[in-house]
């Protein structure tokens, strides 16, 4: 993409609106724009981003065996009626009525919805377990939206929803779910810690939160100290074996991490000077509730010996939006982003130093094309504009990669190739750097 046709609003100035530095990055980096309170448009910068985060999401779902479906954001209110969750909801849903005066809502979540689906497709204990996932948009009205997409109204979830015959099968699920979001978050080179936590208005009594250290996150945690030695990388699993599925699971649980909300000094287990007390964003959670929403919604399956076994349940979600901005809290330095690879808009950005000079502009648009024809991604400044400016604005944007052609370096066949984590840089022979950046 030439940077002289991309739409990509830089800003100069610190937005005032913006408390912590994801928020004013996103919207310095032109990623995204507020139409109000809590609610963005995604630009195309951000909406790259927010895509290859949802891409990671979906491989690893997909590789634990869950299914991607996709239900709609407006949801009939008959439905959390059954489940008795219409009134409980309160002022977070929002309620609307269509042009017959029956009640609808803009789903915040998806447990009724999902169980009517299986519950009236699903009659024997044959077609389980399943897992259904969909990547939809929710909302939910916040007392007091904040952080950008942090915590938004309107925000991109991934929640799914397993569905097994009985508590050992559901504890199953649970667990694959828990080495799933563990991958998950480690692909996207972050150090997710799993804690056990409240349920809230989801309900049921086994649920973890995973939560990135960050001293801006909204939860406040209580972590040993040891568990920051822990390996996070995880290899590629067999989720059809229990046993190395609960071995992964226990290893993540035998140290203490827990979130304020149940957090008791007194009877914590870890002594005083290797408790980490601290702040984190919460990425994701999991839940397991067992029959809360199966029994009054009637998601029943014929058993073995032809009984209604109510369907035991478990729900997942990950804030897919909420992660843009994580990462973006746990990547950065003064000058702006830092992407891991594995989430960067694009791989490469490329600056032609002197678009006036046509040796410059020769090399860097051949260099340019060949670049695209190895499949890189690349975003080319072919603008005329000083270099300091443009040395800005890649920074800000913080692609891995920078190549940069200038005059001086191009009349010994060199470019410069600045790594944009560590700031180093060094020349590159120009007919190498295809090869050097091709998969
Ligand atoms: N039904 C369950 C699991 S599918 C559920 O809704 N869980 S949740 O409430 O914990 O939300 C799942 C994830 O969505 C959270 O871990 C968080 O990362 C993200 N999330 C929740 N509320 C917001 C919000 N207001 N803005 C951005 N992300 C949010």
């Amino acid at each position: 993409m030439r940077l002289s046709q991309y739409f990509l609003p830089l800003l100069r100035e610190n937005p005032s609106e913006a408390q912590i530095v994801s928020h004013r990055l996103m919207l310095r980096a032109g990623m995204i724009r507020q139409s109000s309170a809590g609610i963005y448009s995604w630009l195309p910068l951000g909406f790259r981003v927010l895509k290859r985060v949802e891409q990671i999401v979906r491989e690893e779902q997909d590789r634990s065996g869950a299914q991607e479906i996709l239900m709609p954001t407006i949801q009939p209110a008959e439905l959390w009626r059954e489940s008795g969750r219409y009134d409980d909801y309160g002022k977070e849903m929002l309620r609307i009525k269509d042009r017959h005066d029956r009640e609808m809502l803009y789903g915040p979540t998806n447990e009724e919805q999902v169980t009517e689906i299986v519950g009236a497709s699903i009659k024997s204990y044959r077609d389980l377990p399943k897992n259904l996932y969909h990547i939809q948009w929710k909302f939910r009205d916040e007392v007091r939206p904040r952080f950008g997409v942090m915590r938004g109204r309107e925000f991109l979830m991934k929640d799914n929803y397993s569905f097994d015959l009985d508590a050992a099968g559901a504890k199953h699920s649970y667990n694959k779910m828990f080495v799933a979001y563990l991958r998950t978050f480690a692909r996207m080179g972050l150090k997710a810690i799993p804690m056990r936590a409240d349920t809230g208005p989801i309900g049921g009594d086994l649920s973890h939160e995973f939560i990135i250290l960050a001293e801006t996150g909204e939860s406040e945690v209580y972590v040993d100290r040891d568990f920051l030695d822990l390996n996070f990388e995880n290899p590629d699993v067999d989720y059809d074996d229990e046993q190395i599925v609960q071995t992964i699971v226990d290893y993540f649980t035998s140290l203490y991490a827990a979130t304020g909300e149940i957090h008791k000094p007194e009877a914590c287990p870890v002594p005083p000077e290797r408790l980490i007390a601290t702040r984190g964003i919460e990425v994701g959670q999991t839940f397991y509730f067992g029959t809360k929403y199966s029994v009054p919604m009637g998601a029943v399956v014929a058993g073995p010996n032809g009984e209604e076994v109510p369907l035991e349940m478990g729900s997942y979600g990950i804030g897919v939006s909420r992660l843009v901005g994580a990462l973006i809290e746990a990547n950065h330095d003064d000058n702006g982003i830092i992407w891991p690879e594995s989430v960067a808009p694009f791989r490469l950005g490329l600056i032609n130093l002197r678009p006036a000079d046509d040796k410059c502009s020769a090399a860097a648009d051949d260099l340019y094309g060949k670049l695209r024809n190895a499949g890189i991604d690349v975003l080319y400044d072919d603008r005329d504009d000083s270099p300091g400016a443009k040395f800005a604005a890649m920074d800000l944007i913080g692609l891995p990669d920078q190549l940069i052609i200038g005059p001086r370096g191009l009349a010994a066949g060199n470019i410069e190739w600045k790594h944009r984590r560590d700031g180093a840089r060094q020349d590159l022979p120009l007919d190498t750097a295809v090869g050097r950046f091709a998969a």
